[in-house]
């Protein structure tokens, strides 16, 4: 999708910082970083969400997984954790599935 900015990520249109790459994901810094590892995984191609990815590209799907613990294993972290916000009512506000990576500060939870 032309005007989707993690689409643009993805293909180099506008810059990221990128940290890992695998055949269906990309992973990158997030911009407004939440904690000292905040790294978002998204798949190269459009879906609003993660049920629409998991029904859409259950292989992409998977890779996120597996990008998201092989992102905070290679930073160091055995303890992180991973965040699907779905709609705008819990605060998703970039409507191409991403996969929030957080890690190296104390959390508390249920979340705010
Ligand atoms: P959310 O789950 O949709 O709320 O997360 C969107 C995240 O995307 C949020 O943490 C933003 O800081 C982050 N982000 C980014 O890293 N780069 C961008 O260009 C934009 C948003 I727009």
């Amino acid at each position: 999708m032309e005007d989707c900015i993690f689409c643009q990520i993805v293909v180099g249109e506008i810059p990221g910082e990128i940290v890992h790459t695998t055949e269906r994901t990309v992973a990158f810094r997030d911009l407004n970083p939440q904690a000292p590892l905040h790294v978002l995984v998204v798949p190269k191609g459009h879906f609003a969400n993660a049920a629409e990815l998991a029904a859409g590209d259950p292989a992409a799907s998977a890779e996120l997984l597996t990008t998201a613990a092989a992102v905070a294993t290679a930073e160091g972290y055995d303890d992180y954790r991973l965040v699907f916000n779905t709609g705008e009512g819990v605060g998703q506000t970039v409507f191409h599935t991403h996969l929030h990576v957080l890690a190296g500060r104390s959390m508390t939870w249920p979340p705010g």
